[in-house]
């Protein structure tokens, strides 16, 4: 078997990490990315805080210190069908990795515009993706990067299996049949529909073309290095901190560092799913080396290490950083409270040994957030997507535009 291997959105936060995680590991890496995300960052008018390298120097950086080339192929996937076809039909790779989506719930939601890019940008793309496998002939395994925001949040107090769930329904007087059926999806933005609409796409070429797949239903990521990144500073990862591509748990992070109060949404008692960006990496390169049988159903593992209200999360970063807590009206549509368990227990299994919050987040402070904080332009922290047109009208009508709803500050101490 070939060990070339296609990553598509290798340049990007979770991508580049993961190709040169695979590289080093022996594979033969090619990048796949149209740089959408670097023009979207112009659009925005920020930047990672992080100062990450054009992609021409970055691979370079690779070569030198390590010796392995990566080479870079500037394809829209969801647009350029034969460049891909043709790609994948002379590198005849093993596995492909696909992250190539736009990424973002809240700039999925800004506007009509950016709602219709996210879905002609996802889901052609992983359309694109499944038809050039099967119009190539090959047997090669895509694995697929979704989210845990398919199964929505809340889970009728049942542990979130890995995909499927057995249901019992009733077929006739005192009888009833078990089925297995995909989780049901309960998207919360046009950014998750997408996912949602990726995943049957899997089903029916799963099943029709004998595809394999694997999708990887990921929680929030946070950190920034790997053990690959950190090798030299060229090679250094994108860390968005911008109220549309910044995630929770790295903008409570970077806030902290600029002495910015903690940007909590409604209560804090959303939970979400997270995991380190080290065993993002780690958990591709698991899922490359584990592909299901040809024949066998979609593979669907819950990618994710541990859960936590947004709340606990900001009190872990005061703790640490003596930082303010700051309660803002919720520019999203989501339940303001919820429960999540998750099962995870098929990458554990696999080998997977995770990173936690509590040996991670101190490292993540001082040799990012504090190193780069110069780097920060305010401007850009407070969130300028709401999901509904009466949130828009509520924030342009609100006398305090950022909408913060309480204005006292909480301090950790008093947690
Ligand atoms: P990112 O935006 O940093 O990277 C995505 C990359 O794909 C970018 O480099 C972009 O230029 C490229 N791309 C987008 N559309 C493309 C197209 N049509 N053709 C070619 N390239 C294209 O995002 P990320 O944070 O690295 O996320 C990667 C994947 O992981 C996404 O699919 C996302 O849904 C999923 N994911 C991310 C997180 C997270 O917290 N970051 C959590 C769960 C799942
Ligand atoms: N939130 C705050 N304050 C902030 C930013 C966010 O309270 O400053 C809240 C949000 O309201 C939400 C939660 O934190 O309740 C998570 O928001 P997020 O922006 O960190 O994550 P999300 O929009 O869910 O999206 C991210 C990635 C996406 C991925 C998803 C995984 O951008 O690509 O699919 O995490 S999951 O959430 O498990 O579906």
């Amino acid at each position: 078997m070939s060990d070339n291997v296609l990553v598509l959105g290798g340049d990007g936060f979770c991508g580049w990490p993961t190709s040169l995680r695979l590289s080093a590991a022996g594979y033969r890496v090619s990048i796949v990315d149209n740089l959408s995300r670097r023009r979207i960052d112009e659009e925005l008018g920020c930047e990672s805080l992080t100062p990450i390298r054009a992609i021409g120097e970055r691979v370079a950086a690779w070569k030198r210190v390590t010796g392995r080339p990566i080479d870079f192929h500037p394809i829209n996937i969801a647009t350029d069908f034969q460049a891909l076809l043709d790609l994948i039909e002379e590198r005849r790779p093993r596995a492909i990795v696909h992250f190539a989506e736009q990424r973002a719930a809240p700039y999925s939601m800004k506007s009509a515009e950016k709602k219709r890019y996210t879905v002609e940008n996802n889901v052609p793309g992983t359309h694109n993706v499944l038809c050039a496998i099967v119009e190539s002939g090959l047997d090669i395994h895509l694995v697929h990067l979704g989210t845990m925001g398919v199964y929505g949040y809340g889970t009728a107090g049942i542990a979130v299996p890995e995909g499927y769930l057995n249901v019992k329904v009733d077929v006739g007087p005192n009888r009833q049949e078990e089925f297995e059926i995909l989780y049901p999806a309960h998207p919360g933005s046009v950014y998750h529909t997408t996912k949602t609409l990726d995943a049957l796409l899997f089903y029916f070429y799963n099943r029709n073309d004998n595809v394999r797949v694997t999708d990887l239903h990921q929680g929030i990521v946070w950190g920034t290095q790997t053990p690959e990144t950190i090798l030299d500073d060229d090679l250094v990862n994108r860390f968005d901190y911008d109220g549309d591509y910044g995630t929770v748990l790295n903008r409570f992070l970077m806030q902290a560092a600029v002495g910015h109060p903690l940007t909590i949404y409604g209560t804090g008692g959303q939970t979400r799913a997270f995991i380190h960006i080290r065993d993002t990496a780690r958990c591709i390169q698991l899922a490359v080396e584990n592909p299901p049988a040809i024949g066998e159903r979609v593979e669907i593992f819950n990618q994710a290490t541990e859960t936590h209200t947004l709340l606990e999360l900001a009190h872990k970063v005061a703790t640490l950083t003596g930082a303010d807590i700051r309660f803002y009206s919720n520019p999203r549509k989501e339940q303001a409270e919820n429960t999540l368990r998750i099962r995870n227990r098929k990458f554990l299994e696999l080998g997977l040994n995770p990173t936690t919050l509590d040996d991670g987040l101190l490292a993540e402070i001082v040799e990012i957030a504090e190193r780069h904080k110069n780097r920060c332009d305010r401007s850009k922290i407070y969130p300028s997507s709401t999901w509904t047109r009466e949130q828009s009208l509520d924030r342009e009508g609100s006398r305090t535009p950022q909408g913060v709803e309480h204005s006292e500050d909480r301090r950790a101490a008093s947690g």
